[in-house]
């Protein structure tokens, strides 16, 4: 056989759902890279012949190689910070509290708003490559702190050019209507308006997002203004997805489900009526544990309802400066076990196979499957749920992106 890398001296968690094991586990495997995409895995044993000679072989020590992660919820492109709501907070006012005193995302959007695209691109490119570090090759990031036409597409230009100078693949989501914006204070629907006649037009015609987002909630917008913006995303050809049932009961899943969306974030007051509209339409559900444990949320998601229904769960940080100031995939696994209750390999499918399907991008990554680009990583670890017992010390030795071996960022 012809290839471009071998690994061997590995075992391979492949995440891939038709290996029966637990982790679509495959013990003392090979990898074969060809052409940028994974050639063949399977057991060492089983590898068939190559030329040694003109073929890289990478050996693992024992190690565990995971398909690479993917962080399918993301605000990572934002200027400032909001420490002294966390303050504010700590003293007893809350999240909800402080949105409505035109803190929260308002303060946000302010310096997002000031800040020029060179300073906005600097600050997200430290922050991929602390998502590198720990073994992420994609990453979704979302608009909505710019709440104007001009700065909502300044956000989306410049997660667009994370993706193209970063080794880390950027999918991008427009979230025109994250908020209401100062100059539409009593007037959402105007800004609805706005959102669908000048925005979501101006981010189609720079090819711009690849899904559109809202948030649906009480401090934010209804069922009435969701569905419209939903619905345009949609006839534009975009993917769809929704924050909803974040900090309330609205039917915003129920409703995204109907309009086919990819994903329902956050959840954690979703009943069952909504958990069983999301797992007929094949909406997965992304749990967010950052927000939840940052809020100090105590309603949990409906986990037991999720895993009846057979509802893909995925887990991300929804990394932002309000609700999850935390810029670590890894972390999230840790918390979706100890705060949900997740397994180990539940939380691992949700950084991996099922982010891929939120995303949309599951044909191709994901899972370590023949034909799927190879983003894989080695880590030095005994035992895949080692990815989410342990936290601090990084035991990610070797990111492949694209069937290359990246240097990952100090
Ligand atoms: N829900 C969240 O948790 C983030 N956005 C959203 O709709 C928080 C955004 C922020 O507080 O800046
Ligand atoms: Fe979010």
């Amino acid at each position: 056989m012809s290839w471009d890398q071998v690994w061997i001296d590995v075992n391979v968690a492949t995440m891939d759902t038709n290996i029966q094991e637990a982790y679509g586990v495959i013990p003392q495997a090979a990898i074969a890279v060809k052409d940028g995409k994974i050639a063949w895995v399977g057991p060492r044993s089983e590898l068939p012949e190559f030329d040694v000679l003109a073929t890289p072989v990478y050996r693992g020590k024992g190690g565990w190689i995971t398909p690479g992660l993917i962080d399918a919820h993301t605000h990572l492109v934002f200027a400032g910070n909001r420490a002294n709501e966390f303050e504010q907070r700590l003293q007893g006012a809350t999240y909800a509290e402080i949105a409505r005193a035109g803190g929260g995302i308002i303060s946000t959007v302010n310096a997002c708003r000031d800040a020029d695209e060179a300073e906005l691109f600097e600050l997200g490119r430290q922050r991929l490559n602390a998502l590198a570090r720990e073994g992420v090759t994609t990453v979704e990031i979302k608009s909505g702190y710019g709440l104007n036409t001009e700065t909502e597409l300044k956000l989306l230009r410049v997660a667009r050019e994370l993706g193209e100078h970063h080794h880390i693949d950027v999918s991008t989501t427009f979230l025109g209507a994250h908020a209401i914006p100062p100059e539409y204070k009593d007037n959402a629907d105007a800004y609805i308006d706005l959102v669908i006649n000048d925005m979501l037009p101006a981010v189609i015609a720079e090819n711009l997002a690849d899904a559109v987002d809202v948030f649906c909630e009480n401090i934010a917008f209804n069922l009435e203004q969701t569905e419209r913006v939903l619905t345009a995303a949609k006839q534009a050809g975009l993917q769809i997805k929704l924050h909803a049932e974040q900090l309330t009961n609205m039917g915003g899943s129920a409703l995204a489900a109907k309009l086919g969306a990819k994903s329902v974030d956050h959840i954690e007051f979703l009943d069952e009526a909504g958990v069983k509209a999301i797992s007929e339409s094949g909406t997965c559900a992304t749990l967010l544990p950052g927000a939840f444990y940052f809020l100090r949320e105590t309603q949990l998601p409906p986990i037991d309802l999720l895993r009846q229904y057979k509802v893909p769960m995925v887990i991300a940080s929804d990394f932002n400066p309000g609700s999850s100031p935390i810029c670590s995939t890894l972390l999230m696994l840790n918390m979706a076990c100890t705060l949900f209750r997740l397994t180990p390999e539940e939380a691992l499918q949700g950084v991996t196979i099922n982010a891929a399907k939120a995303l949309g991008i599951d044909n191709n990554v994901g899972s370590i499957t023949v034909g799927k680009q190879a983003d894989f990583c080695l880590w030095d670890i005994t035992t895949p749920a080692q990815l989410a017992y342990a936290y601090g010390v990084n035991l990610c030795k070797t990111v492949v992106k694209n069937g290359q071996v990246v240097a990952l960022p100090n």
